[in-house]
């Protein structure tokens, strides 16, 4: 028995009575070894990402979870699935699944783990919707996922997929809330990484196949300044064009009609000849095309079904509207370069998040309040050398899931002690509220003085550092920079997970919507009916109608929006049974059979499980029903025969001399304070050796 519990560690860590991060550690450490990659802190799932194929994931395993209360059979992300589902169906509750770590550790893999779970477990009646939204999946991480240096599959937005379920708990619908897609890719991929997939997929489609090369004016992907070809490896182009054909048929799966699909195809490859166009300057006021540049501007005008004169305006002209009068002014060479890039990204993110509404007009499971079950995929914290807009936005997102975490972590310790009627004074937990506050409390905090900025003709970076240095050089927050030196460039917070020092360059660009009403407006004019429909399309969440059209403040920033969508989750997850997978990343190079112990140790510090633990070590941390507590210890118990009784409970406690301030008795457990539950099994231990010493010594009298 002993020999096996090293082997495959504990399956449920609050059951551990040294229960600190380095046991914690360890433990994780001998399970991953024996390929078990998933193991509860009570209700919690810590999944190891194996970067190995296991099989576990099969449709026999999907039969065994099934109907199997969580902790029956060994932690599996199934049985967290089995058993959300189950508190739908017998709770009749909304669930929410929050899956956390940083990039790579495995949440999006999670999310279809789940997804498959609850496909499979209910698809005997509708199986159309089902496979719509595992096709929506293949759509979603085309156009939003890209290799990083961290991850060959990196989702660069983040999602909440909400299964929604019948009166008969089958399957209904679902609808897909998308965050902050990352724009900049769009243009600009750093050293090893990569654009978006669907970029590669399509180009390898045209090499593959003429008559698509043709329909798109398709060129080899290293044709393609926006592709980033000379710092990656070679690109395979029978696996993207393989991947190309899974991407249309998902689209048919998803109804989309072939005009339309090949309409996105069309922006798609506009966008590439976007990134290929060269400006010349012209006596350092204006600009022009470059004589090579003639194929890109019609190639781009033929796809976008735009006039070639309306094409150039766009590129070459920025039109002032003053008091109703329209002045043009030629966009110096600097300017139309960052203009076209601009363009590139409101194209594709605009396509993006009109894929996510065809998507939810599509999985959308009607009228009537439908219970669902949601999953969350959103970016963990990040802290690089060199940190942005994003990374501030990633790290507030992690901040409010924090705070949200905290609480319900507090309130599941604190509601088992209510069940089992023990008294018990409130531990304290790390509250993230002041770093909170800075980053999101009105009127004054980091988000508004940056949307003030935004708001504001010639708002600068450096002026609002220099309003967010005078406003909260104080704050137990805030830090000024790195050092002395960088005050004039970098601001720093101090996070739950760590200082994180950002710098202010671009942030005002950022924050401000990529706004490109002008080409939008000649799109409007389209021959391309989706280039048209699209021109028109307006996210619905963010449609603004309190400020009159075209004045600065009906713009809300990047950041405004973020907060809305960000406070709504919440909101949401507020009337959920929460449930939550935290997914670590057992090594920085995307091997199997490689754990990093301080690398493992810091994401538990982030991830909250150190936290956890360490409200239970506040608390009474060693719980044990009444019966193993006295099958255990009533070898102290010697002369007295034993029975099942609070008396009894009372009396081996009683050995020790401890106060009853180090153990409480539950209805149904024993609660335990390190110290006493240390002191008994010492005194069991004692009693065992003792034994064994007494055996043998009657066993030596007859040898
Ligand atoms: V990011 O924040 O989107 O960059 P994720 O989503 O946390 O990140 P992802 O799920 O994409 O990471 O996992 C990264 C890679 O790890 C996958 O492409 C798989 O190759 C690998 N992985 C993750 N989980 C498993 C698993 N349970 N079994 C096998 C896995 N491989
Ligand atoms: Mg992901």
């Amino acid at each position: 028995m002993m020999s096996s519990v090293r082997k495959v560690g504990v399956a449920d860590m609050t059951t551990m009575s040294e229960i600190d991060e380095i046991e914690i550690n360890q433990n994780l450490n001998i399970r991953y070894c024996s390929d078990i990659i998933y193991t509860y802190t009570g209700s919690i799932l810590i999944a190891l990402n194996p970067y190995k194929t296991i099989n576990i994931y099969s449709k026999e395993h999907v039969s065994e979870y099934h109907r199997c209360k969580l902790g029956d059979l060994s932690p599996h992300v199934f049985a967290l699935a089995e058993a959300a589902y189950t508190s739908i169906v017998e709770d009749n509750l909304n669930q929410a699944c929050v899956i956390s770590g940083e990039s790579g550790a495995g949440k999006t893999e999670t999310t279809k783990f789940i997804l498959q779970y609850l496909c499979t477990i209910t698809s005997n009646v509708s199986s159309w919707v089902q496979q719509q939204i595992l096709e929506a999946n293949t759509i979603l991480e085309a156009f939003g996922n890209a290799k990083t240096i961290r991850n060959d599959n990196s989702s660069r937005f983040g999602k909440f997929m909400q299964v929604c379920f019948d009166d008969h708990n089958c399957i209904k619908g679902c609808v897909i809330q998308d965050y902050l897609l990352e724009q900049s890719r769009i243009t600009y991929q750093s050293e090893g990484e990569r654009n978006y997939h669907i970029m590669y997929q399509l180009v390898a489609q045209g090499q593959e196949n003429t008559d698509v090369a043709k329909a798109f004016y398709l060129k080899p992907p290293e044709f393609y300044k926006y592709l980033n070809t000379t710092s990656t490896e070679q690109i395979n182009m029978a696996l993207e064009s393989k991947k190309f054909d899974a991407v249309t048929m998902a689209f048919t799966v998803l109804q989309v009609p072939q005009f339309v699909i090949d309409g996105v195809f069309k922006v798609l490859s506009s966008i590439l000849w976007l990134g290929n166009i060269d400006f010349m300057d012209i006596d350092g006021e204006g600009c022009d095309f470059s004589n090579s540049d003639q194929e890109a501007i019609s190639n781009i005008s033929s796809l976008l079904g735009l006039k070639r004169c309306d094409l150039q305006n766009v590129l070459l002209i920025r039109q002032i509207n003053v008091r109703g009068n329209i002045t043009e002014i030629p966009l110096k060479i600097k300017e139309a370069v960052e203009n076209r890039h601009a363009m590139a990204k409101a194209l594709y993110s605009k396509t993006f998040t009109w894929l996510v509404t065809k998507i939810n007009n599509c999985t959308n499971p009607g009228k009537g309040g439908a219970k669902f079950l949601g999953v969350l995929d959103i970016f963990g914290f990040e802290n690089f050398s060199q940190n942005s807009f994003e990374q501030l936005c990633i790290n507030y997102t992690n901040e409010k899931l924090h705070k949200f975490f905290n609480h319900y972590v507090f309130a599941l310790e604190q509601s088992i002690y209510d069940q089992e009627d023990i008294i018990f004074n409130h531990v304290e937990f790390t509250d993230n509220s002041q770093c909170l506050e800075i980053i999101e409390k009105p009127p004054r905090c980091v988000f508004k003085l940056l949307t003030e900025q935004c708001h504001m003709p010639k708002g600068s970076d450096s002026a609002y550092l220099n309003n967010m240095h005078s406003e909260f050089e104080f704050h137990p927050n805030y830090i000024k920079g790195s050092d002395r030196r960088h005050w004039e460039t970098e601001f720093g917070i101090k996070h739950y997970a760590g200082s994180v020092i950002y710098t202010v360059d671009g942030f005002v660009k950022k924050n401000r919507d990529v706004q490109q009403d002008v080409l939008f407006d000649y799109m409007s004019f389209s021959e391309d009916i989706f280039v048209k429909d699209l021109s028109k399309f307006q996210d619905p969440q963010f449609v603004n109608s309190n400020y009159p059209r075209g004045s600065s403040k009906s713009k809300c920033t990047v950041s405004d929006n973020f907060r809305s969508q960000l406070q709504s989750l919440i909101d949401v997850l507020q009337h959920t049974k929460t449930w939550y997978v935290r997914c670590i990343k057992p090594n920085l190079l995307k091997r199997p059979n490689n754990y990093n112990n301080s690398l493992v140790l810091d994401q538990l510090k982030y991830l909250g499980v150190v936290d956890i633990i360490r409200i239970r070590r506040e608390g009474f941390p060693i719980h044990l029903s009444h019966e193993d507590f006295i099958n255990k210890y009533k070898c102290l118990m010697q002369n007295k025969s034993f029975e099942y009784s609070h008396k009894y409970i009372t009396d081996i406690m009683e050995t020790t001399y401890l106060t009853n301030t180090e153990w409480q008795i539950g209805k149904t457990k024993i609660f335990l304070r390190s110290v006493i539950y240390e002191l008994l099994e010492d005194k069991r231990k004692e009693k065992i050796y003792k034994n064994a010493v007494t055996i043998q010594k009657y066993w030596k009298r007859f040898y």
